[in-house]
């Protein structure tokens, strides 16, 4: 684990102490297994009403603009055509009906469209021309605009923020430790470049990770410990629950515990505490109340609509009614 530097040793040093009672028994002789449950998220909550309006939530629409049929072999993914899941390589959608999409996506309430590509990396040509102008329409709606299309290079990096780019998402995923378990077709390294590159173009990062792929509570610490080191931290900051996909090598993982959830939530938010904190995939298994407490917590944004990329998502209704029966509200 990368030693936690900056931000957790001079501007908040409580932080760290609540950050690794938190997850790990071993750093401590005489501390508690882990901090309970009220003191960590009422902390969390501090922190986050110091920042946020703790009673909105950000909607945000994907959009699977390029599905199918990726060379990586992330072992979390459907469309890695390593595995057989029964999603269809299919060519780059049209501008057209990306665009409806993006509308319908506004009109719902939604304020942030999300473009993914299936692609290991962005190559020039007709297709990055395509989503360079997808962005500048996005744009045009008044929404932010994301894409998440790979590794990038630092020349298309600002070609995308010359677009009008808000944010690109390119996730850690998990610890440099278990990483290789997870992928073997390119490397943390890869994956910190091109954050990087995004950074130099001025455009924000949208990093975080999936929890509940069989990693351990460290893999956890040191996966929210290197997104809190990036310099700086993440905008926004997607916190993945696993959707275990039949024909993936994940296929079997258990789903992960809400709570579990909802001390990673609590923990991103004191360790980052202005970034937008996306409670991301795995709803359709979380329960209201999980999902409550991730709010507590301080997530403040969720996906809406009935499908993430490939997977199933709560949908609309269910998201509304969730929120007005917490009394919550969605950004507008
Ligand atoms: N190909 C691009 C990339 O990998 O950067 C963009 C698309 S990829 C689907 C975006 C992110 O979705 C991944 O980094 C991963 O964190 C998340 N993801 C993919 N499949 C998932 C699953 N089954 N459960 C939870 N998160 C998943
Ligand atoms: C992120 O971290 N989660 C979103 C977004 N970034 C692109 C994607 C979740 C995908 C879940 C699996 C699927 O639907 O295929
Ligand atoms: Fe899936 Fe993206 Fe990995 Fe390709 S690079 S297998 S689309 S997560």
């Amino acid at each position: 684990m990368r030693a936690p530097s900056h931000c957790l040793f001079s501007s908040v040093p409580c932080t760290l102490i609540f950050y690794r009672n938190e997850f790990s028994s071993h750093d401590h002789d005489n501390s508690p297994p882990h901090t309970p449950l009220p003191t960590l998220v009422f902390r969390a909550m501090e922190v986050h009403r110091q920042h946020h309006d703790p009673l909105t939530i950000q909607h945000c629409t994907l959009s699977n603009i390029k599905s199918g049929g990726c060379p990586e072999d992330c072992h979390y993914c459907p469309q890695s055509a390593h595995f057989h899941t029964g999603v269809q390589p299919e060519p780059l959608m049209t501008i057209d009906s990306v665009m409806q999409q993006a509308a319908a996506a506004r009109d719902a309430g939604s304020t942030r469209f999300c473009m993914g590509a299936a692609w290991r990396e962005v190559r020039d040509g007709g297709d990055f021309n395509t989503v360079l102008e997808m962005v500048r329409q996005v744009r045009e709606l008044g929404m932010e605009a994301c894409v998440t299309l790979g590794m990038i290079t630092p020349e298309q990096a600002a070609r995308l923020a010359e677009a009008g780019l808000t944010s690109y998402n390119h996730n850690l995923d998990t610890s440099p430790e278990f990483y290789e378990e997870i992928i073997t077709t390119r490397t943390y390294e890869d994956r910190l470049s091109t954050i990087a590159n995004v950074r130099g173009a001025g455009i924000e990062v949208c990093c975080g990770g999936i929890l509940g792929m069989g990693e351990s509570r460290a893999d956890r610490v040191a996966l929210l410990c290197e997104l809190a080191n990036l310099n700086p931290y993440p905008e926004s900051v997607p916190i993945n629950a696993l959707v275990p996909v039949e024909g993936t090598p994940l296929e079997d993982r258990p789903v992960i515990d809400g709570i579990e959830m909802v001390r990673a939530v609590a923990v991103a938010r004191i360790l980052m505490p202005t970034a937008r904190v996306r409670l991301s995939a795995g709803r359709t298994d979380m329960s209201d109340e999980t999902q409550a407490l991730c709010f507590l917590a301080g997530a403040n944004s969720i996906f809406t609509g009935d499908k993430l990329l490939t997977t199933p998502n709560p949908g609309t209704n269910h998201d509304e009614t969730l929120l007005t029966k917490l009394g919550m509200k969605r950004m507008q």
